[in-house]
């Protein structure tokens, strides 16, 4: 408003000089928070009509509803990039931080920047909706099983199970078949999404998303090797271990000269987390633990239920109950009736109350940690509700990932006992089996964390060309997981689409950063609820001092510059992986005593794609 008057002020003055040769004012802060103020008020309109258009598209996919979230998308693109160019005249402007931070988390706001041409636009709006929609609806249709189909989350049940190699050969080779058609229509997404990094000033859309960090781009990257330098010989020698035991168990199937492991016996459809192979790797001393999936399904504990495991324990630290409307709107269980998306995501429909989850539940131990995973996405968004549209974000996406995470650490088995959920908390000799089974799904994760946004990173540069997108992806598989696929790959295939996050478009590089920043967390709370002793026995349950350090971290949203946030929960100010070191130290020592004389490492093909 205050510009506006200004404008006419100068004109007003000035009635015989053509308009436009008036002299050029500089614009003042006052109109550079007068910007920022719309520009907030319009994207977050924006931005709810598109949650909604959205949550309608993920939780009925048709054709309509996949064009309706696109023309929604397509809107917010549309302003959000003519509000970075406008928003330009007040860069060189000393703006208050505050100020100057939202410009900032403006331009980087976009994972999926689009060129300003309509037609360019609207063309990489719907490839992305259709690409999201595509493996919604993906199936696997045993031969054997006419016509019964399944999708992705029966999927992931009967793999955490099956122990038949052929089988479980033919569901992860049927289930990679839901990537073939995305290919091209991903590689144009990826040249659209590129051209307007471009237009934004990036050099392309990985440049973008490596922005996203308080630091230079390069500098991030650099950040991710030194991470994985720090836990790289944990994965090694869980690697070496693993495939012995399994070679020991399936024989032939298990064993490869090049000792990488067949992905498909993991116990993952993406062999991302191992910890539901942990029976057929337990030293077989081990005492008898507890096996949660046998416990919920025999309890038959309902998806409500398994929800309100979650809420209790946040609500224990402090947290205030989930609000009405949550149990109202949320979906827990996989409709019967229509297509949906399975892949869990918490949402934050209106940036007030109306949080939601989305998950197709089934009474497994991976669910009841999913379900901790998503409720610490619900909780950031409700803590930091009260700040302005611009902050209200994660200190960076690894922080919003790792929460819910770092809850999980402390569902210790006196933490279940306390709720009833095993009667006897196993002897302490069980302690070195608890942690290797951890370590099957959080040292597991780690090179499969960095590899996927490795691989984007190469497309988005265009050092991966879509001929080799295929190929690209093996090599990095190989190379960081030491996994090697089951069947012969080619270029028909495109196994990236099976992976939910490359055709939703969800940058990965954060949930690496969240297997790290979970240990850094948890330690903290557990220093903070004046827990001493090993720390993977520790467990926050009820403790309103940790409560407290986490909620005031929480409630910072992306206000400040992450290490900030980072500092005020744990006092350190960076990523560090010496809590998750410290964390796996004895399973660490146990590990390399079992290795003794056991050949640590593989070698990757020369070409992944090369029949073998
Ligand atoms: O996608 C997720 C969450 C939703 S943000 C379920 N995760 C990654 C994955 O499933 O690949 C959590 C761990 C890694
Ligand atoms: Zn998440």
């Amino acid at each position: 408003m205050a510009m506006r008057r200004n404008i006419l002020h100068s004109i007003f003055l000035l009635p015989l000089m053509a308009v436009s040769a008036l002299p050029q004012r500089p614009p003042t802060v006052a109109e550079a928070q007068a910007f920022m103020n719309r520009a907030e008020a319009e994207l977050l309109r924006l931005g709810i009509a598109g949650q909604r258009a959205e949550w309608v598209a993920e939780t009925y996919i048709t054709d309509d509803t996949q064009l309706l979230t696109a023309a929604a998308n397509e809107q917010i693109i549309k302003r959000t990039t003519e509000l970075v160019n406008e928003g330009r005249k007040f860069e060189s402007l000393p703006l208050p931080p505050d100020l100057k931070r939202k410009f900032l988390l403006l331009k980087l706001s976009l994972s999926m920047p689009a060129p300003n041409n309509p037609k360019l636009r609207e063309e990489l709006t719907q490839v992305s909706s259709s690409l999201g929609a595509d493996y919604g609806k993906g199936k696997y249709c045993p031969a054997d099983e006419k016509p019964k189909c399944y999708g992705i989350d029966d999927l992931e049940e009967k793999m955490a199970k099956l122990r038949d190699p052929k089988k479980l050969q033919d569901m992860w080779a049927g289930w990679q078949k839901v990537g073939a058609p995305m290919k091209d229509r991903y590689a144009r997404f990826a040249e659209l999404s590129n051209a307007g990094a471009k237009e934004l000033g990036f050099a392309d859309t990985g440049v973008l998303w490596r922005s996203n960090y308080d630091m230079p781009p390069e500098a991030f990257s650099a950040e991710m090797e030194r991470l994985w330098t720090q836990v790289e010989p944990l994965y090694k020698e869980l690697h070496a271990y693993t495939r012995r035991q399994l070679v020991k168990k399936y024989g032939a199937a298990a064993e490869r000269k090049d000792g990488m492991i067949p992905a498909h016996l993991l116990g993952n459809m993406w062999a991302q987390e191992w910890g539901n192979i942990y029976d057929m790797v337990a030293p077989p001393s081990a005492p008898a633990t507890y096996d949660l999936t046998q416990i919920l399904q025999s309890r038959k504990k309902s998806p409500k239920e398994v929800v309100q495991y979650g809420e209790g324990f946040f609500k224990s630290l402090g947290f205030p109950a989930l609000p009405a409307s949550f149990w109202e709107k949320s979906q827990f269980t996989r409709p019967a009736d229509r297509d949906v998306v399975c892949h869990a995501s918490a949402w934050d429909i209106d940036t007030q109350d109306d949080v939601r989850l989305k998950v197709c539940i089934h009474d497994t131990a991976d669910d009841f940690l999913t379900v901790h995973h998503e409720l610490g996405h619900i909780f950031y968004y409700l803590s930091y509700k009260k700040l302005p549209p611009m902050f209200q974000g994660g200190a960076n996406d690894g922080f919003h990932e790792a929460i819910g995470d770092s809850i999980a650490l402390s569902i210790t088995p006196e933490y279940l006992k306390k709720i009833g959920l095993i009667e006897q908390v196993p002897p302490p000799a069980a302690d070195l089996p608890l942690l290797l089974k951890q370590a099957l799904d959080k040292i597991a994760f780690l090179p499969f964390g960095l590899m996927i946004d490795k691989w984007r990173w190469e497309v988005f540069s265009g050092q991966v060309k879509p001929a080799g997108y295929n190929r690209s992806w093996w090599q990095l598989r190989e190379k960081y997981q030491g996994v090697a696929p089951p069947v012969d790959r080619t270029e028909a295939d495109f196994d990236p689409g099976a992976k939910y996050h490359i055709p939703s478009n969800t940058p990965y590089a954060r949930y690496f950063l969240a297997a790290v920043y979970q240990f850094q967390f948890y330690r903290a709370m557990c220093r903070e609820a004046g827990y001493k002793g090993p720390l993977n026995r520790c467990s926050v349950f009820g403790s309103a001092a940790a409560g407290r350090k986490l909620q005031a971290m929480l409630a910072m949203g992306q206000s400040k510059p992450w290490p900030e946030a980072l500092k005020a929960m744990t006092g350190e100010d960076r990523a560090d992986a010496a809590a998750m070191v410290e964390y796996f130290q004895p399973l660490l020592d146990w590990l390399k005593q079992q290795n003794k004389g056991e050949k640590i490492g593989w070698t990757p093909a020369a070409d992944p794609l090369k029949a073998r």
